[in-house]
C-alpha cells in the first residue's frame, strides 16, 4: 500500500501549551462544547480539488507544487493514488468529510460515456476507502465551469446542447454522490451570470438557471437521494455579474422560481465578502430564514479584492460566525469545508497539514467562545433589551396587525417624541474582545 505523507503521524490533539506545529491546541474531537463533541459540531471536511488537485498556479505562472500522487503517467493510476492520497491525509489529519467535484477525482476523457466509466471506477474506490477509513463525503459537486464548451455558462448558456451537457453531468454526479452517501450536494453556479448586457437575454437566462434546479430537484426524488441540495452563492468570478450574487439574492431566486423549500445556502466566507459583506451577515441571512445549510469557510485577504481562498485564522471573523451558527442550532447535516488553498510559495506537503491544523484550531477556538458568550447571555440580554418595546403595549399590538396609521398618529400626539437610546456598540465589542482573551 503506498503512503504519501510519511513523515507525518496522525495529528494529536496536545492543548494550548504545545508548542509542537503538527498538533492540535485547540480542537478537540471528542470535548463536548454545549453538550455536543467538537467533531459534530464543526464537521471538518478536505476540499478535493484545492488540497490534491491545486498546483500553485496563478495567472502569472504555471505549476510549482511536486506531488507524489502526481506523478503516474496513465490519468487514471494518477486519479487513484490522488484520492489515497486524500484518504491517508484526512485520515491523519482527523478530518471526518472531504468534498469534491466530479471531474477532480476522475479527468474527463474524450466522450462523455467513457468520462462516466471513469468515474464509476474511481467512485468504487472511494466507497472502498471511505469504509476502510470511516472517512465520509459532506458533499459532491459538478464541475461545469473548467471545460471551454462552459465559457458561456452551463445552465444559463444560450445553447441547449451545452445545458444538455451541464445536465447529464450533474445527474452522474448526484448519482454518485448518492452512491457515496453524501450529506448534501452543491450547486456553485461557475459560470451562470454575464459580463456584457449586449449580448445577454438576462431574464431568459435565470429561467434556465431555475429549470435545471427544477430538474435537479425532480432526480433526487427519483433516486431517493437524502442529502441536501445546496446553493452556494457568489457575486463574481469568473463572470462580472453572477446570478447568485449573495444569500438574499438567492433566496429570492428560491422564492421567485418555487423552489425555496428544496434548496438551503452553502455560504462561504471570501464569497460574502467579495459581495461587500462580512462572513456573518451572510451567514445571518440564510439562518434567519432556515435556509443555512453549510459553509466554505475559506477567507480572502483584506487587501486584495478577488477570491484568494485563504484558510481562516482570524478568531474575530471564526467567533463571529459560530455565533450566527450556534444561536441557530447548528449546521445540521453540513459541515465546515475548507474550500482553501495554501499559498503558491508554500511547496512543502507539510504546509497542506499546517493550514488545515490552524484552520481547524482558529474555527473550535471561535466555537468555544461564541459558547462562552451565548451561555453567559450577557450579549443576548443587551439585544433582547433593545427590543423590550415589542413585547408589550404598542409594539404587541403593531406585530399582531391590529394597530393602524391612525392609530400610530393618535399615540404619538399623544406620547410626543421618542426617547433617544445608544445602540451600545463599542461596549459590545468590548464585551466580545474580553471573551477573545
Ligand atoms: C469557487 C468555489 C467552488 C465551490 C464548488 O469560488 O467556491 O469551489 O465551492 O464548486
Ligand atoms: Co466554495
Amino acid at each position: 500500500m503506498k503512503t504519501f505523507f510519511p513523515e507525518v503521524g496522525p495529528v494529536p490533539y496536545e492543548g494550548p501549551d504545545s508548542t509542537q506545529p503538527l498538533a492540535f491546541r485547540h480542537y478537540c474531537a471528542d470535548e463536548v462544547v454545549g453538550g455536543k463533541t467538537m467533531r459534530e459540531h464543526l464537521r471538518f471536511a478536505v476540499a478535493f480539488w484545492h488540497t490534491f488537485r491545486g498546483t500553485g498556479a496563478d495567472p502569472f505562472g504555471g505549476a510549482v507544487y511536486e506531488r507524489p500522487w502526481n506523478t503516474a503517467s496513465d490519468p487514471m493510476e494518477r486519479a487513484e493514488d490522488t484520492l489515497r492520497a486524500a484518504f491517508e491525509f484526512g485520515t491523519k489529519l482527523g478530518a471526518p468529510f472531504y468534498c469534491w467535484h466530479d471531474r477532480d477525482i476522475a479527468p474527463e476523457a474524450d466522450t462523455l460515456a467513457e468520462t462516466n466509466r471513469r468515474l464509476d471506477r474511481i467512485v468504487a474506490l472511494a466507497a472502498q476507502l471511505q469504509r476502510d477509513t470511516g472517512m465520509q463525503l459532506l458533499w459532491g459537486t459538478s464541475n461545469c465551469f473548467s471545460h471551454p464548451r462552459f465559457t458561456h455558462g452551463a445552465a444559463t448558456n444560450p445553447d441547449p446542447h451545452v445545458f444538455a451537457y451541464a445536465g447529464a453531468q450533474i445527474r452522474k454526479a448526484m448519482e454518485c454522490t448518492h452512491e457515496l452517501g453524501g450529506a448534501n450536494y452543491v450547486f456553485w453556479g461557475g459560470r451562470e451570470g454575464y459580463s456584457s448586457l449586449l449580448n445577454t437575454d438576462l431574464a431568459r437566462e435565470q429561467e434556465q438557471l431555475a429549470r435545471l434546479l427544477r430538474m435537479a430537484v425532480d432526480y433526487k426524488r427519483e433516486i431517493g437521494f437524502q442529502g441536501i441540495l445546496l446553493i452556494e452563492p457568489k457575486p463574481k468570478e469568473p463572470t462580472k455579474h453572477q446570478y447568485d450574487f449573495d444569500a438574499a439574492s438567492v433566496l429570492g431566486f428560491l422564492r421567485r422560481f418555487g423552489l425555496f423549500d428544496h434548496f438551503k445556502l452553502n455560504i462561504e466566507a471570501n464569497h460574502a465578502t467579495l459581495a461587500g459583506h462580512s462572513f456573518e451577515h451572510d451567514l445571518e441571512v440564510a439562518a434567519a430564514e432556515g435556509r443555512l445549510g453549510s459553509i466554505d469557510t475559506n477567507r480572502g485577504d483584506p487587501q486584495l479584492g478577488w477570491d484568494t481562498d485563504q484558510f481562516p485564522t482570524d478568531l474575530y471573523s471564526t467567533t463571529a460566525a459560530m455565533l450566527v451558527i450556534l444561536r441557530h442550532g447548528g449546521l445540521g447535516q453540513g459541515g465546515v469545508n475548507f474550500d482553501a488553498k495554501v499559498r503558491r510559495g508554500s511547496l512543502d506537503l507539510a504546509d497542506l497539514f499546517h493550514a488545515h491544523i490552524g484552520g481547524m484550531d482558529t474555527f473550535a477556538r471561535g466555537l468555544k467562545i461564541a459558547h462562552r458568550i451565548l451561555s453567559d447571555g450577557v450579549l443576548d440580554a443587551h439585544r433582547q433589551q433593545r427590543y423590550a418595546g415589542w413585547a408589550e403595549g404598542l409594539g404587541q399590538r403593531i406585530m399582531a396587525g391590529a394597530a393602524t396609521l391612525p392609530e400610530l398618529e393618535a399615540y404619538v400626539l399623544s406620547h410626543g417624541e421618542p426617547q433617544p437610546r445608544s445602540g451600545r456598540e463599542e461596549m459590545l465589542e468590548n464585551l466580545v474582545n474580553d471573551y477573545l482573551r
